[in-house]
């Protein structure tokens, strides 16, 4: 089941589009003061391995995927990525992975770091973002709508693109 706070905010994304159709008028922002320290993320490169849900593949069959990214802060405050929805999988873990004895090894984390002023590369033998139980196949090409959480900068909505690794 794909936790709630994300389905609130794919709720909450969609709103202001709503509201746009019928050029309802800015609110008044209230202002931000300069100085306070501030987490910003940019998310770059987001993309997904293509995986194949096989024919004759049964429910005890779970079939898996990976998402990157990149996260750039330009913030003058330390973040982390602590959670993802994807839209196609039952869930999602954080994972690190790393060469034990010339085998590749996946560790499951809380929370996935970016420094102030800082990046972090989510890349195929690196950081990702495990999708786990497959809802559907992903195509080269198809688009996989996500839902990611930022411990200081909050939620973003992201698009990744489904390519071979
Ligand atoms: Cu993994």
């Amino acid at each position: 089941m794909p936790d709630t706070w994300l389905v609130a905010a794919f709720a909450a994304a969609l709103l202001p589009l709503a509201a746009c159709a019928e050029s309802t008028p800015a609110p008044t922002a209230t202002p931000v003061p300069v100085a306070a320290p501030a987490a910003q993320i940019t998310i770059v490169d987001v993309w997904a391995e293509a995986a194949t849900l096989s024919e004759a593949s049964n429910s005890s069959t779970e079939v898996n995927s990976a998402a990157y990214m990149v996260l750039v802060n330009s913030g003058n405050l330390d973040d982390a990525l602590v959670n993802v929805f994807a839209e196609v999988a039952d869930k999602t873990e954080l994972h690190l992975s790393a060469l034990v004895d010339g085998v590749m090894k996946m560790t499951p984390v809380d929370e996935i770091h970016v420094v102030a002023g800082g990046r972090t590369e989510l890349v195929p033998g690196g950081p990702h973002v495990m999708m786990v139980g497959l809802t559907r196949s992903l195509a080269p090409g198809n688009r996989v709508l996500m839902a990611v959480r930022f411990k200081m900068s909050g939620d973003q909505l992201v698009v990744a693109e489904v390519r071979r690794p």
